[in-house]
Protein backbone atom coordinates (compact mmCIF):
# COMPACT_ATOMS: atom_id res chain seq x y z
CA UNK A 1 0.00 0.00 0.00
CA UNK A 2 0.89 3.91 -0.25
CA UNK A 3 2.33 4.82 2.24
CA UNK A 4 3.07 8.53 1.31
CA UNK A 5 1.04 11.03 3.48
CA UNK A 6 -1.35 12.31 1.03
CA UNK A 7 -1.66 15.66 0.19
CA UNK A 8 -4.13 16.72 2.18
CA UNK A 9 -3.00 15.76 5.32
CA UNK A 10 0.10 18.01 5.39
CA UNK A 11 -2.61 20.91 5.82
CA UNK A 12 -4.93 19.55 8.51
CA UNK A 13 -5.55 22.27 11.11
CA UNK A 14 -5.22 21.91 15.01
CA UNK A 15 -8.73 23.38 15.79
CA UNK A 16 -11.91 21.39 14.66
CA UNK A 17 -13.30 24.36 13.81
CA UNK A 18 -11.15 24.28 10.17
CA UNK A 19 -11.43 20.95 9.12
CA UNK A 20 -14.68 19.73 7.85
CA UNK A 21 -15.57 16.01 9.62
CA UNK A 22 -18.50 14.67 8.07
CA UNK A 23 -20.55 11.36 9.48
CA UNK A 24 -18.57 9.16 7.25
CA UNK A 25 -15.29 8.14 9.52
CA UNK A 26 -12.71 6.37 7.82
CA UNK A 27 -11.04 5.18 11.17
CA UNK A 28 -13.18 4.20 13.32
CA UNK A 29 -10.98 1.22 14.73
CA UNK A 30 -8.83 3.90 15.90
CA UNK A 31 -11.19 6.25 17.01
CA UNK A 32 -13.52 3.79 19.00
CA UNK A 33 -10.27 2.91 20.67
CA UNK A 34 -9.32 6.82 21.30
CA UNK A 35 -12.37 7.68 23.16
CA UNK A 36 -12.59 4.32 24.93
CA UNK A 37 -9.17 5.51 27.01
CA UNK A 38 -10.57 9.11 26.94
CA UNK A 39 -13.61 8.16 28.49
CA UNK A 40 -11.11 6.18 30.96
CA UNK A 41 -8.87 9.19 31.71
CA UNK A 42 -12.01 10.89 32.37
CA UNK A 43 -12.84 7.86 35.07
CA UNK A 44 -9.55 8.55 36.63
CA UNK A 45 -9.66 12.44 36.47
CA UNK A 46 -6.72 12.94 34.35
CA UNK A 47 -7.77 15.95 32.06
CA UNK A 48 -5.05 16.30 30.28
CA UNK A 49 -4.56 12.58 28.68
CA UNK A 50 -8.40 12.53 28.59
CA UNK A 51 -8.09 15.57 25.87
CA UNK A 52 -5.18 14.43 24.30
CA UNK A 53 -7.18 11.29 23.44
CA UNK A 54 -10.52 13.49 22.20
CA UNK A 55 -8.23 15.48 20.10
CA UNK A 56 -6.34 12.54 18.98
CA UNK A 57 -9.54 10.62 17.64
CA UNK A 58 -11.02 14.31 16.22
CA UNK A 59 -8.05 14.60 13.82
CA UNK A 60 -8.71 11.20 12.27
CA UNK A 61 -12.09 10.83 11.97
CA UNK A 62 -11.66 14.22 9.58
CA UNK A 63 -9.18 12.34 7.48
CA UNK A 64 -10.80 11.63 3.81
CA UNK A 65 -9.34 8.10 3.87
CA UNK A 66 -8.10 4.93 6.24
CA UNK A 67 -4.40 5.19 7.38
CA UNK A 68 -2.71 2.24 6.89
CA UNK A 69 0.64 2.75 8.14
CA UNK A 70 2.38 4.99 10.67
CA UNK A 71 3.93 7.13 7.87
CA UNK A 72 0.86 8.64 6.78
CA UNK A 73 0.16 9.83 10.01
CA UNK A 74 3.42 11.73 10.14
CA UNK A 75 2.94 15.96 10.16
CA UNK A 76 -0.56 15.19 11.47
CA UNK A 77 -1.05 17.90 14.66
CA UNK A 78 -2.32 16.94 17.84
CA UNK A 79 -1.16 13.04 17.77
CA UNK A 80 1.11 12.84 20.45
CA UNK A 81 3.35 9.64 21.12
CA UNK A 82 0.93 7.91 23.60
CA UNK A 83 -2.12 7.85 20.66
CA UNK A 84 0.96 6.99 18.06
CA UNK A 85 1.99 4.32 19.95
CA UNK A 86 -1.45 2.97 20.77
CA UNK A 87 -2.29 2.97 16.94
CA UNK A 88 0.70 1.39 16.05
CA UNK A 89 -0.31 -1.43 18.10
CA UNK A 90 -3.45 -1.36 16.46
CA UNK A 91 -1.83 -1.67 12.86
CA UNK A 92 0.48 -3.90 14.06
CA UNK A 93 -2.16 -6.73 15.86
CA UNK A 94 -5.56 -5.41 14.96
CA UNK A 95 -6.45 -4.11 18.19
CA UNK A 96 -4.58 -2.56 21.86
CA UNK A 97 -4.12 -4.59 24.28
CA UNK A 98 -4.11 -1.83 26.39
CA UNK A 99 -7.70 -0.97 26.00
CA UNK A 100 -8.44 -4.53 26.37
CA UNK A 101 -6.90 -4.27 29.85
CA UNK A 102 -9.37 -1.59 30.72
CA UNK A 103 -12.41 -3.02 29.08
CA UNK A 104 -11.78 -5.60 31.73
CA UNK A 105 -11.22 -3.62 34.90
CA UNK A 106 -13.66 -3.62 37.21
CA UNK A 107 -14.08 0.04 38.11
CA UNK A 108 -13.70 1.04 34.76
CA UNK A 109 -17.11 -0.89 33.80
CA UNK A 110 -19.10 0.04 36.96
CA UNK A 111 -18.38 3.78 36.09
CA UNK A 112 -19.57 3.18 32.87
CA UNK A 113 -22.47 0.91 33.67
CA UNK A 114 -23.89 3.70 36.25
CA UNK A 115 -23.03 6.65 34.19
CA UNK A 116 -25.27 5.01 31.45
CA UNK A 117 -28.10 5.77 33.58
CA UNK A 118 -29.82 9.42 32.76
CA UNK A 119 -29.04 11.60 35.94
CA UNK A 120 -26.01 9.61 37.14
CA UNK A 121 -22.33 11.60 36.74
CA UNK A 122 -18.97 10.51 37.31
CA UNK A 123 -18.90 11.56 40.56
CA UNK A 124 -21.95 10.26 41.84
CA UNK A 125 -20.90 6.86 40.24
CA UNK A 126 -17.79 7.19 42.21
CA UNK A 127 -19.67 7.25 45.10
CA UNK A 128 -21.51 4.29 44.43
CA UNK A 129 -18.39 2.15 43.36
CA UNK A 130 -16.62 3.06 46.44
CA UNK A 131 -19.53 1.41 48.61
CA UNK A 132 -19.01 -2.01 47.09
CA UNK A 133 -21.68 -1.44 44.23
CA UNK A 134 -21.12 -3.15 40.72
CA UNK A 135 -24.63 -3.25 39.14
CA UNK A 136 -27.96 -1.72 38.59
CA UNK A 137 -29.77 -3.95 40.41
CA UNK A 138 -27.41 -3.26 43.46
CA UNK A 139 -28.23 0.03 43.56
CA UNK A 140 -31.82 -0.24 43.50
CA UNK A 141 -32.11 -2.83 46.12
CA UNK A 142 -29.35 -0.88 48.19
CA UNK A 143 -31.70 0.37 50.63
CA UNK A 144 -29.34 3.23 51.90
CA UNK A 145 -28.92 4.73 48.02
CA UNK A 146 -31.18 8.07 47.75
CA UNK A 147 -31.56 8.62 44.15
CA UNK A 148 -33.07 12.48 43.09
CA UNK A 149 -35.99 12.53 41.01
CA UNK A 150 -33.60 12.79 37.76
CA UNK A 151 -31.97 9.78 38.49
CA UNK A 152 -35.32 8.01 39.24
CA UNK A 153 -36.95 8.75 35.74
CA UNK A 154 -33.35 7.51 34.41
CA UNK A 155 -34.10 4.03 36.17
CA UNK A 156 -37.63 3.72 35.16
CA UNK A 157 -36.69 4.41 31.64
CA UNK A 158 -33.25 2.83 31.39
CA UNK A 159 -33.92 0.12 29.18
CA UNK A 160 -35.89 2.63 26.25
CA UNK A 161 -33.63 5.68 26.66
CA UNK A 162 -30.53 3.39 26.43
CA UNK A 163 -31.68 2.22 22.90
CA UNK A 164 -30.50 4.50 20.45
CA UNK A 165 -33.04 7.30 18.81
CA UNK A 166 -33.24 6.74 14.99
CA UNK A 167 -33.41 9.79 12.32
CA UNK A 168 -37.63 8.30 11.73
CA UNK A 169 -38.19 8.72 15.39
CA UNK A 170 -36.80 12.35 15.47
CA UNK A 171 -38.70 13.43 12.59
CA UNK A 172 -41.50 12.61 14.85
CA UNK A 173 -40.72 13.96 17.64
CA UNK A 174 -40.04 17.18 15.73
CA UNK A 175 -44.01 16.94 14.04
CA UNK A 176 -44.75 17.03 18.06
CA UNK A 177 -42.64 19.75 19.35
CA UNK A 178 -43.23 21.83 16.21
CA UNK A 179 -47.28 21.45 16.67
CA UNK A 180 -46.92 21.77 20.21
CA UNK A 181 -44.97 25.11 19.76
CA UNK A 182 -47.12 26.72 16.87
CA UNK A 183 -50.19 25.52 18.88
CA UNK A 184 -49.23 28.15 21.08
CA UNK A 185 -47.17 30.53 19.27
CA UNK A 186 -47.70 30.22 15.79
CA UNK A 187 -44.91 32.43 14.73
CA UNK A 188 -42.48 31.11 16.98
CA UNK A 189 -38.72 30.12 15.65
CA UNK A 190 -37.91 26.06 15.97
CA UNK A 191 -34.60 24.68 14.71
CA UNK A 192 -33.32 20.68 15.02
CA UNK A 193 -30.05 21.07 16.63
CA UNK A 194 -27.55 18.20 18.05
CA UNK A 195 -26.40 15.29 16.76
CA UNK A 196 -29.36 15.12 14.35
CA UNK A 197 -28.76 18.70 12.77
CA UNK A 198 -25.24 17.58 11.88
CA UNK A 199 -26.30 14.42 9.93
CA UNK A 200 -26.27 11.52 12.50
CA UNK A 201 -28.51 8.70 11.86
CA UNK A 202 -29.05 7.89 15.21
CA UNK A 203 -28.50 9.86 18.77
CA UNK A 204 -28.72 9.23 22.40
CA UNK A 205 -31.46 12.21 22.47
CA UNK A 206 -33.20 14.93 20.12
CA UNK A 207 -31.89 18.61 20.67
CA UNK A 208 -34.60 21.62 19.68
CA UNK A 209 -34.01 24.88 19.83
CA UNK A 210 -37.08 27.65 20.12
CA UNK A 211 -37.47 30.98 21.01
CA UNK A 212 -39.88 34.14 19.28
CA UNK A 213 -38.90 36.96 16.40
CA UNK A 214 -40.09 39.61 19.61
CA UNK A 215 -37.35 39.75 22.43
CA UNK A 216 -39.06 39.10 26.17
CA UNK A 217 -41.60 37.09 24.10
CA UNK A 218 -39.75 33.61 24.57
CA UNK A 219 -39.93 34.11 28.36
CA UNK A 220 -43.06 32.19 29.31
CA UNK A 221 -42.74 29.84 26.06
CA UNK A 222 -40.98 26.61 27.22
CA UNK A 223 -43.47 25.98 30.28
CA UNK A 224 -46.67 26.49 28.03
CA UNK A 225 -44.71 23.99 25.91
CA UNK A 226 -44.49 21.80 28.84
CA UNK A 227 -47.93 22.18 29.92
CA UNK A 228 -49.20 21.24 26.55
CA UNK A 229 -47.04 18.60 26.19
CA UNK A 230 -48.39 17.04 29.58
CA UNK A 231 -52.24 17.95 28.63
CA UNK A 232 -51.42 15.65 25.48
CA UNK A 233 -50.33 12.62 27.69
CA UNK A 234 -47.04 12.56 26.39
CA UNK A 235 -44.95 14.18 29.06
CA UNK A 236 -43.01 10.96 31.10
CA UNK A 237 -40.65 13.70 32.65
CA UNK A 238 -39.39 17.03 32.87
CA UNK A 239 -36.70 18.63 34.36
CA UNK A 240 -36.73 22.52 34.16
CA UNK A 241 -34.34 25.29 34.50
CA UNK A 242 -35.07 29.03 34.13
CA UNK A 243 -33.17 31.47 32.20
CA UNK A 244 -30.20 33.20 34.45
CA UNK A 245 -29.05 34.90 31.48
CA UNK A 246 -27.36 37.89 32.14
CA UNK A 247 -27.23 40.48 29.15
CA UNK A 248 -24.31 42.25 31.31
CA UNK A 249 -22.16 39.24 31.13
CA UNK A 250 -19.08 38.35 29.47
CA UNK A 251 -18.77 35.59 27.46
CA UNK A 252 -17.39 32.54 29.91
CA UNK A 253 -13.86 31.74 29.79
CA UNK A 254 -13.87 28.34 31.00
CA UNK A 255 -15.12 25.31 28.64
CA UNK A 256 -18.05 23.84 30.26
CA UNK A 257 -21.00 23.74 27.70
CA UNK A 258 -23.81 24.69 30.57
CA UNK A 259 -25.44 28.46 29.12
CA UNK A 260 -27.56 29.99 31.19
CA UNK A 261 -30.66 30.13 28.70
CA UNK A 262 -34.27 28.43 30.12
CA UNK A 263 -34.16 24.73 29.21
CA UNK A 264 -35.75 21.89 29.83
CA UNK A 265 -34.64 17.65 29.58
CA UNK A 266 -37.64 15.88 29.19
CA UNK A 267 -38.64 11.96 28.44
CA UNK A 268 -41.05 12.12 26.27
CA UNK A 269 -43.34 9.25 25.16
CA UNK A 270 -43.28 8.17 21.10
CA UNK A 271 -45.79 6.01 19.75
CA UNK A 272 -44.41 3.86 17.15
CA UNK A 273 -47.18 3.97 14.92
CA UNK A 274 -46.73 8.33 14.33
CA UNK A 275 -42.53 7.06 12.98
CA UNK A 276 -42.56 7.14 9.23
CA UNK A 277 -41.80 3.16 8.14
CA UNK A 278 -42.56 1.85 11.48
CA UNK A 279 -46.72 1.92 10.62
CA UNK A 280 -48.25 -1.00 10.16
CA UNK A 281 -44.86 -3.09 10.33
CA UNK A 282 -44.68 -6.06 11.97
CA UNK A 283 -42.89 -5.71 15.53
CA UNK A 284 -41.09 -8.20 17.39
CA UNK A 285 -44.03 -9.37 20.04
CA UNK A 286 -41.90 -9.18 23.22
CA UNK A 287 -41.86 -5.40 22.14
CA UNK A 288 -45.51 -4.78 21.28
CA UNK A 289 -46.59 -2.02 23.78
CA UNK A 290 -46.49 0.33 21.03
CA UNK A 291 -43.99 2.89 21.89
CA UNK A 292 -41.03 3.80 23.53
CA UNK A 293 -39.60 6.69 26.02
CA UNK A 294 -37.01 9.37 24.16
CA UNK A 295 -34.68 11.98 25.85
CA UNK A 296 -35.61 15.43 23.91
CA UNK A 297 -33.55 18.57 24.75
CA UNK A 298 -35.18 22.10 24.35
CA UNK A 299 -33.81 25.36 25.43
CA UNK A 300 -35.01 28.80 24.53
CA UNK A 301 -32.97 31.61 24.27
CA UNK A 302 -34.07 35.37 23.13
CA UNK A 303 -34.37 35.52 19.67
CA UNK A 304 -30.80 38.11 19.62
CA UNK A 305 -28.57 35.14 21.42
CA UNK A 306 -30.10 32.48 19.00
CA UNK A 307 -27.17 32.05 16.15
CA UNK A 308 -24.93 31.89 19.07
CA UNK A 309 -26.96 28.89 20.80
CA UNK A 310 -27.81 27.58 17.73
CA UNK A 311 -23.97 27.18 17.02
CA UNK A 312 -23.38 25.85 20.79
CA UNK A 313 -26.30 23.37 20.65
CA UNK A 314 -25.06 21.81 17.43
CA UNK A 315 -21.95 20.71 18.56
CA UNK A 316 -20.40 18.14 18.18
CA UNK A 317 -18.88 18.97 22.09
CA UNK A 318 -15.45 18.68 20.23
CA UNK A 319 -16.39 21.24 17.37
CA UNK A 320 -18.02 23.72 20.01
CA UNK A 321 -14.59 23.39 22.22
CA UNK A 322 -12.22 24.00 19.49
CA UNK A 323 -13.92 27.09 18.18
CA UNK A 324 -13.73 28.34 21.79
CA UNK A 325 -10.36 27.63 21.99
CA UNK A 326 -9.34 29.35 18.61
CA UNK A 327 -11.13 32.27 19.07
CA UNK A 328 -9.20 32.72 22.34
CA UNK A 329 -5.61 32.18 21.49
CA UNK A 330 -6.01 33.05 17.51
CA UNK A 331 -8.56 36.12 17.70
CA UNK A 332 -8.26 37.37 21.29
CA UNK A 333 -11.85 37.20 21.58
CA UNK A 334 -14.05 35.18 24.14
CA UNK A 335 -17.07 32.83 22.23
CA UNK A 336 -19.88 31.23 24.35
CA UNK A 337 -23.66 30.25 23.68
CA UNK A 338 -24.20 33.59 24.33
CA UNK A 339 -22.28 36.39 22.89
CA UNK A 340 -18.96 36.64 20.87
CA UNK A 341 -16.75 39.25 22.39
CA UNK A 342 -13.83 40.89 20.83
CA UNK A 343 -11.07 41.77 23.72
CA UNK A 344 -9.16 43.97 21.52
CA UNK A 345 -12.24 46.47 20.50
CA UNK A 346 -13.64 45.54 23.88
CA UNK A 347 -16.83 45.10 22.27
CA UNK A 348 -19.52 42.28 21.90
CA UNK A 349 -19.92 41.35 17.92
CA UNK A 350 -23.21 40.96 17.37
CA UNK A 351 -24.41 38.18 15.18
CA UNK A 352 -28.28 36.95 13.53
CA UNK A 353 -26.83 34.02 11.79
CA UNK A 354 -24.38 31.57 12.50
CA UNK A 355 -22.37 32.55 9.45
CA UNK A 356 -21.86 36.22 11.13
CA UNK A 357 -20.57 34.01 13.64
CA UNK A 358 -17.77 32.54 11.42
CA UNK A 359 -17.19 35.57 9.81
CA UNK A 360 -16.78 37.70 12.92
CA UNK A 361 -13.76 35.02 13.93
CA UNK A 362 -12.20 35.08 10.23
CA UNK A 363 -13.37 31.44 9.65
CA UNK A 364 -14.65 29.68 6.60
CA UNK A 365 -17.78 28.84 7.22
CA UNK A 366 -18.19 24.89 8.16
CA UNK A 367 -21.91 23.80 7.19
CA UNK A 368 -23.47 21.25 10.42
CA UNK A 369 -22.75 18.27 8.58
CA UNK A 370 -19.24 19.11 8.39
CA UNK A 371 -19.08 19.51 12.44
CA UNK A 372 -18.89 15.88 13.28
CA UNK A 373 -15.32 16.54 14.66
P1 LIG B 1 -26.16 12.64 20.68
O1 LIG B 1 -27.29 13.27 21.42
O2 LIG B 1 -26.57 12.18 19.33
O3 LIG B 1 -25.49 11.58 21.45
O4 LIG B 1 -25.04 13.75 20.39
P2 LIG B 1 -25.17 15.31 20.54
O5 LIG B 1 -26.52 15.77 20.12
O6 LIG B 1 -24.00 15.92 19.87
O7 LIG B 1 -24.95 15.53 22.09
P3 LIG B 1 -25.85 16.23 23.21
O8 LIG B 1 -25.36 15.71 24.52
O9 LIG B 1 -27.30 16.06 22.95
O10 LIG B 1 -25.45 17.76 23.16
C1 LIG B 1 -25.67 18.57 22.02
C2 LIG B 1 -24.85 19.81 22.15
O11 LIG B 1 -25.40 20.66 23.14
C3 LIG B 1 -23.42 19.52 22.58
O12 LIG B 1 -22.52 20.11 21.66
C4 LIG B 1 -23.29 20.19 23.91
C5 LIG B 1 -24.33 21.28 23.83
N1 LIG B 1 -24.82 21.87 25.06
C6 LIG B 1 -24.71 23.21 25.26
N2 LIG B 1 -25.22 23.54 26.47
C7 LIG B 1 -25.68 22.41 27.04
C8 LIG B 1 -26.30 22.15 28.28
O13 LIG B 1 -26.53 23.05 29.09
N3 LIG B 1 -26.64 20.85 28.53
C9 LIG B 1 -26.41 19.87 27.62
N4 LIG B 1 -26.80 18.62 27.92
N5 LIG B 1 -25.80 20.08 26.43
C10 LIG B 1 -25.43 21.34 26.14
O14 LIG B 1 -24.20 23.97 24.44
MN1 LIG C 1 -28.27 15.20 21.21
MN1 LIG D 1 -28.92 16.82 24.37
Amino acid sequence: TDCSPPNAVANVSQYACQRRTTTENHNKIFTDVMEELAESSEFNESKGPCLAFRQAASVLKSLPSAVHCLEAIQGLPCLGEHTKAVMEEILTFGRSFKVEEIRCDERYQALKLFTSVFGVGPKTAEKWYRRGLRSLKEILTEPNIQLNRMQRAGFLYYSDISKAVSKAEAKALGCIIEETVHWIAPDAILALTGGFRRGKEYGHDVDFLLTMPEMGKEEGLLLHVIDRLRDQGILLYCEYQGSTFDVSKLPSCRFEDMDSFQKCFLILRLEQGQVEGERGLQRDPGDSRGWRAVRVDLVAPPVDRYAFALLGWTGSRQFGRDLRTFAQKERQMLLDNHALYDKTKKLCLPATTEKDIFAHLGLEYVEPWQRNA
